[in-house]
């Protein structure tokens, strides 16, 4: 699956293409950036030009930004704004009809935002940051039990079809934190939900409440690999080799991988004031490359969030990005699902999946 081209890959190429500025003088192979680090930069190539540097907005140093370019009125009609983002994971059914819901796991290390990830969602569709007792700075991780949270659409409404689920973290090797065997038990379904993780006593056929025989709906669609950005650079090659032994396993079973890499704010000024920034600042660009590496995963899987974590209220940009990774998650699972899962006669009597969804390609994030 990893030849195919990912959604993500798809929005970092549309952006790059589109917001390209003309070469007016310019090195060939490189572009002229203002939106981060101070004054003027060459960037590299490959490096991404954001929506927002179209007509009408400036830098977040207040510079009129490189001329902007022709969007052609088609890709404006399927850019997505908050509401839209918001409407279309309200009305999200799996294209694989065996599927009732997306069980998405979350893994990573303590503090990489885990969890916080999981606050983030909810607060984006209940309207205000949520205050939960599973967050903090500890250094060892709250969470010791397999736990999963349904997505509602609002306080008391229904559930949405996504479901995040939550595990013990993973440490520097096999010594401590989540197991290759215990987590790979969760993504095949074997273990229960509330399953409390023992390194000692690994998942067996013994351990209560075990599933020898997991549905489809038991299982992970899609393994998410949270990473901490101000961390990243300095990732241990313990940690490493087991994000990659992981990350092999995981494709061995086709099941759809992406990384989340978390605390983009705290990484570059002009992510920090508004996160709009996020696919042009460089330094930004070069993390996401190396949480590429780490994972061994191409970079268009990689998704950058800002978690809210010190704020009261939710915002929109913050929202956006938010909302736009869960939609590549989504699709990510669709992708792959439809693929090797195709329908059987059963599933052609089950409701059909949103077409609102499948029908809209991800191209272009209307920021604030
Ligand atoms: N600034 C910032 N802080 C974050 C972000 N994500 C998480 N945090 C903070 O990092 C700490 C650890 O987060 P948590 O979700 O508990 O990590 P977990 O161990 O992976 O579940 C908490 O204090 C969070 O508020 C982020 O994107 N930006
Ligand atoms: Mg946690």
């Amino acid at each position: 699956m990893h030849n195919r081209e990912h959604p993500g890959g798809l929005y970092h190429r549309l952006v790059r293409q589109l917001l390209r500025p003309q070469p007016q003088g310019s090195p060939e192979g490189s572009e002229v950036c203002t939106t981060h680090n101070r004054g003027q930069t060459t960037c590299p190539p490959g490096h991404l030009h954001h929506p927002m540097l179209q007509e009408g907005h400036k830098d977040h140093q207040g510079h009129q930004p490189p001329e902007p370019l022709p969007v052609h009125p088609a890709i404006i009609q399927k850019a997505r704004g908050r509401g839209s983002l918001r409407k279309n994971l309200v009305s999200f059914k799996p294209a694989c009809r065996s599927l009732n819901r997306v069980r998405v796991l979350l893994m990573g290390p303590a503090g990489s935002g885990k969890s916080s990830f999981i606050n983030s969602v909810r607060s984006v569709m209940f309207g205000r940051v949520l205050l939960l007792p599973f967050i903090g700075t500890a250094t060892k991780g709250f969470i010791k039990k397999l736990k999963s949270y349904d997505i509602r659409s609002e306080r008391g409404g229904k559930p949405t079809a996504l479901t995040l689920c939550d595990v013990l973290a993973l440490g520097d090797g096999e010594r401590t934190g989540l197991t290759l065997t215990d987590a790979l038990a969760v993504i095949k379904g074997y273990a229960p939900e509330g399953h409390d993780f023992q390194g000692e006593a690994p998942i067996k056929a013994e351990t209560p409440g075990y599933r020898p025989v997991p549905s489809i709906n038991d299982q992970i669609h899609c393994a998410v690999f949270v990473l901490n950005a101000c961390q990243i650079m300095y990732t241990s090659d313990d940690l490493t080799e087991t994000l990659r032994t992981l990350q092999a396993e995981i494709a061995d079973l086709d099941i759809p991988q992406v990384v989340l890499l978390t605390h983009v704010d705290q990484v570059c000024h002009a992510v920090q004031e508004d996160v709009k920034f996020v696919y042009s600042s460089r330094i930004l660009q070069e993390k996401m490359q190396k949480a590429a590496e780490v994972v061994g995963l191409p970079v268009s899987y990689v998704l950058p969030v800002k978690n809210y974590s010190s704020e009261l209220s939710v915002s929109y940009n913050t929202d956006i990005l938010l909302l736009s990774a869960v939609h590549h998650i989504l699709q990510a699972v669709d992708d792959t699902y439809e693929e090797n899962h195709p329908p059987t006669p059963a599933d052609a009597s089950a409701e059909p999946p949103s077409a609102e969804f499948h029908n809209k390609p991800s191209n272009l994030l209307i920021f604030d």
